[in-house]
């Protein structure tokens, strides 16, 4: 049983040690939006919402997710009685169209939550049964091809089991040709477009398949399913849908029309934990890998990423990277680690999201906050 009496939102800053640049921009100052969640039985815990400042990788940000968890979502849970977290999912989805990050952000919170109350971890919760997961690292877009070649050197000595480059047009087969020439073939190595192409570049595109890449990640815009299965029947090379899984349904989509052979979940990106699951059970009796992809988070996003990995069809190393490729110092304690392999320990045997949060830190990060109570909210469906 959850009861939410409050939910407290904060924005903090937080700034990347280095600026991280995708296909449609950058990103060096990280604004998060942070969700403390207390049960009326006094319990506590905390979630992140995983939106951009900008809508550079789908439409919400950071801004659009404080007003919809505001006005819209966060009135239908405070107050009321659920007696699981399985519930949040489909009362936070009736009539609301979108802002799937928002929505994941109060509902993965409700999880934890839930983890709290009954004394379990957020892994064992969610069916999770592993007790560490591999990690890849994902490389920004560099200035060109030897800073890529010695970042990705460096990331395979450091123990990263897959090593992602994110491409675009003009900084792509250079790119990976280089990459796969200095780490050899035994390398697990991908490519992620964050929808930089369309179909007029198939034929650009297919020149891929000479460098054994595991996989293509989100290559075409999001609703371009059709194009997708075009340059899927084209490739070799597996394509891996990113941005175009917004829930189950379109997982069956790419499965039914061929638009691709992996999928990259995000919690945020999908609307929580109860959809992912959906995904992941999907995608398991298809024979489809998953593997869990990453925001950026801090070390509280990483905690909620960490338990959804360590279900059994993430088969694939997640983007999962340690808090100090990310931050001079995370929010969380202990910070999150990678041992020598590549693999990331999942806290089993702690309760909720399995580490402390830094709250005096986040305090002092903290750029605005407000806090929700059922009274002080108007439902604005009643
Ligand atoms: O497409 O997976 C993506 C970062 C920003 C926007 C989109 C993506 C990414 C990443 C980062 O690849 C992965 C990470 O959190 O380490
Ligand atoms: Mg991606």
């Amino acid at each position: 049983m959850i009861c939410l009496d409050h939910i407290t939102l904060r924005e903090i800053r937080l700034a990347l040690k280095e600026p991280f640049r995708i296909s449609s921009g950058v990103m060096a100052d990280r604004r998060i939006l942070l969700l403390e969640l207390i049960d009326a039985g006094g319990a506590t815990t905390w979630a992140e919402c995983v939106a951009f400042q900008r809508p550079i990788y789908t439409p919400e940000t950071i801004d659009t997710a404080w007003l919809a968890i505001r006005e819209w979502l966060a009135p239908r849970l405070l107050g009321r009685s659920l007696p699981s977290a399985d519930v949040v999912h489909d009362i936070l989805d009736e009539n609301i169209r979108g802002h799937n990050m928002a929505k994941a952000a109060l509902e993965m919170g409700c999880w934890a939550l839930e983890a709290e109350t009954r004394d379990l971890s957020l892994s064992q919760l969610l069916g999770g049964t592993r007790a560490s997961v591999p990690t890849g690292i994902s490389l920004g877009i560099q200035p060109a091809p030897p800073l890529l070649v010695e970042r990705a050197v460096a990331a395979v000595a450091a123990g990263y089991n897959k090593i992602k480059l994110k491409i675009q047009p003009g900084q792509d087969v250079e790119y990976v040709r280089a990459v796969r020439a200095a780490l050899g073939d035994h390398v697990e190595i991908m490519a992620d477009a964050n929808a930089a192409y369309t179909s007029d570049d198939i034929d650009h595109l297919v020149q891929l398949d000479a460098f054994g890449l595991l996989m293509l990640e989100q290559p075409f815009g999001a609703d371009d399913l059709l194009a997708l299965a075009e340059l899927q029947r084209r490739m070799s090379t597996a394509i891996c849908l990113d941005e175009s899984i917004t829930d189950v349904r379109r997982a069956r989509d790419m499965i039914a029309l061929g638009s691709g052979k992996i999928i990259n979940i995000k919690p945020g990106r999908v609307g929580g934990f109860t959809a992912s699951k959906a995904i992941h059970d999907l995608c398991a009796e298809a024979a489809i890998p998953v593997w869990c992809g990453g925001m950026l988070e801090s070390g509280i996003g990483r905690a909620h990423n960490v338990a959804l990995a360590s279900l059994p069809n993430f088969s694939l190393p997640g983007d999962l990277s340690p808090s100090a490729r990310y931050w001079a110092a995370d929010i969380v304690s202990p910070e999150w680690t990678m041992d020598a392999g590549g693999m990331v320990g999942v806290p089993r045997d702690r309760r909720g999201i399995g580490v402390d949060v830094d709250t005096q830190r986040i305090d002092a990060l903290t750029v605005r906050s407000e806090v929700l109570r059922a009274e002080s909210v108007t439902v604005a469906f009643a």
